[in-house]
């Protein structure tokens, strides 16, 4: 970036309003002059990104290509601003001319690629490889429509399209050079070639062209500036150009149709793959024309593609991108003629695979005659692959059908994706330490045993420019105060706090920042729902995706116990709290919807008993989001972090709310338990069963929740109020699923199988000991305060220098703007 200077910045933006809107400043919209504002920043950024682009050219580095069906990056205006450091001096240009940077930021739709962690966690490695000045690619697909808007209309959940480019996305840049052909469908002919060798040619097939779309991804004061690339579909022969010919017609039809419902929607389902045509198509899609954009770039550089491994890395986000082991061995096979052999050893050089869950619903499977029928050669391609592979293992394992039935990768009529990815990846990582144990000693056991080499963890991480530096300004003043600048690119400069945690003035501090922030949080939450709440009771929340394993049904459920215990006893001595959810559920997750419209309903309840004098209040946030996700961390008492253990690979919603000061209550699931080691049992609250007593439950097939309702009388009583009328005006039926969630047993589906009574009485007790503890103003303090300085590890730099030291292997890039 250039040095900034302030009146010619004012001037391209009432430039950009002249010429984009034929308006001055005082006659465009807050929408308009945000356009007018992400343009001129756009204009700031663009000499880093040609200056990166040419290094990378010039010094033909290795590069990860970050290959993710999802990146949720939320707002890019005040990122970008942070990143460039320029934020401060552009809200000051802002106000000499009467404009308000926060309003014009509240403009920009959150660009929102993906579902919930999986795909913010491919926002924040992006954010480090280009903070961190690594060379790298993001590559994902320009859906038209992202997640899902949720509204809530009497307590249910509605969705409603988010057609985020609805006024054009200013940081988008649409680069029509680079357009690859993807081919569906059609047949495989095979030609002997005149060497003898075979040719396979792929015919009668419907094509589109992948259409790039670049986004800046902004690394924070070093001018490097990555690419995420976004992939969009446009027909090949255009409808109107078509010949005479019935079959060209009726083809041409076919292939703009393609074209345009390829890329129109984001599947929002999170952790749970249904296996849908065009799902496999969209990622197809994209890794194929990643692929080809990646060896294109390679090819100006070199004539043989043997240093293919040493230029490029290909990192499957999950299973999601598998099918580019199969696409690559094509290009290498088909494209550029190599044989089976040596497009073997590249391929499997080239190409990782991290895994980020153990629930069955998400790892992806295909019917092969869907996939033979989209991706015939392909296909091919995949049954040679698996030959090979199932020929090693009973070269290694003779005799032993278990090894097959457990490691094929095609078995039972479908293609099992994850299967694919660890016989052809030379890594495979889990998210969390935990999560990495549960893959080799569990669920991956036999690919563990047989290719040790490949596994590793990778715990993940955030980025501490957009939770901390953007999310929470007040926040992140304190902690320059205490521990200096450099925090923004060394998060274990926190670790200073810790001899401050105990100074009653510092404390203070701390206390006063969480207050305004909760000020800030009440007031959208009045705005948004018409709830007030009181800033001075505790802000216990629960934001992430709605599943059953992350267990919002048990936090609700604890929150109708304590309302239960509040009436039998109104003057009890009681700490205030709000309790605050955000989530969205898939659409067609019944259990899921269910549960929001009871916490919504409970909420009507107790929110407008006047007896109980607001002392607990429930809120449900609607559409929860990247950008409204900022201000709740920084607003937050509490974080709920309760998933059932063992099933949440790591969460990184439970590293934002440290970061921000909040107190954890959670179970030793994820990366709460690195989470623990790192700040202390005195300043984390930690109930429930551990992964191994799940694990052995699951096995032995010997939970009864049963007898824990009919034993336990508050259990008793609350789940018999989802069925007596108490939260749905008498009526019996409407929560009828949820409690029958709790009781009936089947084998596909044993009751309570998240494991909620086993645990609703420690949660119960671990609960009352944060209210205990909140009432000791300093205790609480220091212990928030710890946590911010405890949080270094979860930086997603660290994450992101270990994927660099143990799988990428990645040299930095250095780049100067001509100016400096
Ligand atoms: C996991 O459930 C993890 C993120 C990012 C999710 C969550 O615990 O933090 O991935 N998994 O690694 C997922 O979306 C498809 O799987």
């Amino acid at each position: 970036m250039k040095a900034f200077n302030k009146k010619i910045f004012i001037k391209q933006i009432s430039d950009n309003v002249k010429n984009m809107y034929r308006k001055n400043l005082e006659e465009a919209s807050q929408e308009e002059l945000f356009q007018a504002v992400a343009d001129a920043v756009k204009n700031m950024i663009m000499d880093d990104w040609i200056a990166t682009q040419q290094v990378m050219e010039k010094d033909e580095p290795k590069t990860v290509y970050y290959l993710s069906m999802e990146f949720l990056l939320g707002r890019a205006l005040g990122n970008n601003l942070i990143n460039m450091t320029a934020y401060a001096q552009v809200k000051e240009a802002l106000e000499e001319i009467g404009l308000d940077l926060n309003t014009i930021e509240q403009q920009e739709p959150d660009p929102a690629l993906g579902n919930g962690g999986l795909g913010r966690l491919a926002a924040c490695f992006l954010d480090s490889l280009a903070s961190l000045g690594y060379p790298a690619y993001g590559c994902g697909i320009r859906y038209r429509y992202g997640m899902f808007k949720q509204q809530i209309v009497e307590g249910f959940q509605v969705e409603v399209p988010d057609n985020w480019l609805k006024n054009g996305y200013p940081f988008e840049m649409k680069r029509p050079e680079y357009c690859y052909e993807v081919r569906f469908g059609g047949h495989v002919r095979m030609e002997m070639r005149e060497d003898g060798n075979m040719d396979f040619i792929h015919e009668d097939y419907q094509a589109v062209n992948a259409v790039a779309y670049d986004l800046p991804i902004v690394g924070y004061n070093n001018h490097v500036v990555d690419t995420l690339i976004i992939w969009d579909a446009q027909p090949e022969v255009e409808f109107s150009l078509t010949s005479f010919n019935e079959g060209q017609y009726h083809k041409a039809v076919e292939e703009s149709n393609l074209a345009r419902t390829l890329v129109e929607v984001l599947y929002p389902n999170d952790e749970h793959i249904q296996g849908k045509e065009l799902r496999l198509k969209q990622q197809y899609f994209f890794v194929s024309a990643s692929i080809q954009r990646a060896i294109a770039k390679y090819k100006k550089h070199h004539r043989s593609l043997k240093q293919l491994p040493k230029k490029v890395v290909f990192q499957m986000n999950d299973t999601h991108p598998t099918v580019a082991v199969a696409e690559l061995m094509r290009i290498l096979i088909d494209v550029e003629g190599l044989s089976w052999d040596e497009a073997w050893k590249i391929t499997t050089q080239c190409v990782a695979y991290t895994n980020h869950t153990i629930m069955a619903e998400a790892l992806e499977k295909w019917p092969i005659d869907i996939f033979e029928r989209i991706l015939p050669r392909v296909y091919q391609i995949v049954d040679e692959i698996n030959r090979r592979f199932v020929l090693d293992i009973m070269d290694r394992y003779p005799g032993n059908e278990d090894k097959i039935r457990s490691m094929a990768i095609l078995y039972d009529g479908q293609v099992r994706m994850a299967n694919l990815a660890i016989a052809a990846g030379f890594s495979v990582n889990g998210v969390a330490r935990l999560h990495t144990e549960i893959l080799k000693n569990e669920s991956l056991k036999d690919f563990y045993e047989m290719f040790p080499e490949k596994f590793n963890n990778k715990t993940n991480g955030i980025t501490q420019r957009r939770f901390l530096a953007h999310g929470n300004p007040l926040l992140a003043d304190f902690v320059t105060k205490y521990c200096g600048k450099g925090w923004e690119t060394d998060l274990q400069k926190t670790r200073k706090l810790i001899a401050k945690a105990d100074d009653p003035k510092v404390q203070k501090e701390f206390m006063e920042i969480k207050r305004e922030n909760k000020k800030r949080l009440a007031k959208y939450i009045l705005e948004k729902t018409g709830i007030e709440v009181n800033v001075d009771s505790i802000f216990d929340v629960h934001v992430k995706r709605l599943h059953e394993y992350k267990r919002q049904l048990m936090n609700i459920l604890h929150v109708m116990y304590l309302y239960n215990r509040l009436k039998d006893n109104p003057d009890m001595d009681f700490v205030p709290r709000t309790f605050i959810f955000g989530a969205k559920a898939a659409a067609g997750y019944r259990n899921a919807k269910n549960t929001i419209k009871l916490i919504n309903n409970v909420a009507d309840v107790i929110n407008h008993d006047v007896s109980i004098g607001g002392k607990i209040k429930v809120v449900f946030i609607e559409d929860y989001k990247v950008s409204n996700a900022e201000w709740i961390y920084a607003a937050a008492d509490v974080s709920e972090q309760i998933s059932t253990a063992s099933k949440e690979a790591s969460g990184t919603g439970n590293m934002k709310f440290m970061l921000n000061g909040a107190l954890t209550i959670g179970t030793m699931d994820g990366a709460n338990v690195e989470m623990f080691e790192e700040v202390g049992e005195e300043n984390m609250f930690i109930f429930g069963l551990s992964a191994q007593e799940v694990i052995g439950f699951e096995r032995n097939h010997n939970y009864r929740p049963g007898d824990i309702y009919n034993n336990d009388p508050d259990v008793n009583r609350v789940l018999n109020q989802l069925i007596d009328g108490t939260y749905s005006h008498g009526d019996y039926e409407l929560f009828r699923s949820l409690y029958n969630y709790f009781l009936n047993d089947r084998p596909d589906n044993p009751a309570d199988r998240y494991f909620i009574l086993a645990d609703f009485r420690s949660y119960i007790q671990t609960q009352e000991k944060v209210a205990a503890y909140y009432r000791n103003r300093s205790a609480w303090a220091k212990s928030a305060i710890m946590n911010v300085a405890c949080v270094g590890k979860f930086s997603s730099d660290r994450t992101i220098q270990e994927y660099v030291d143990d799988i990428w292997h990645l040299e930095k890039i250095k780049v100067r703007t001509s100016l400096f």
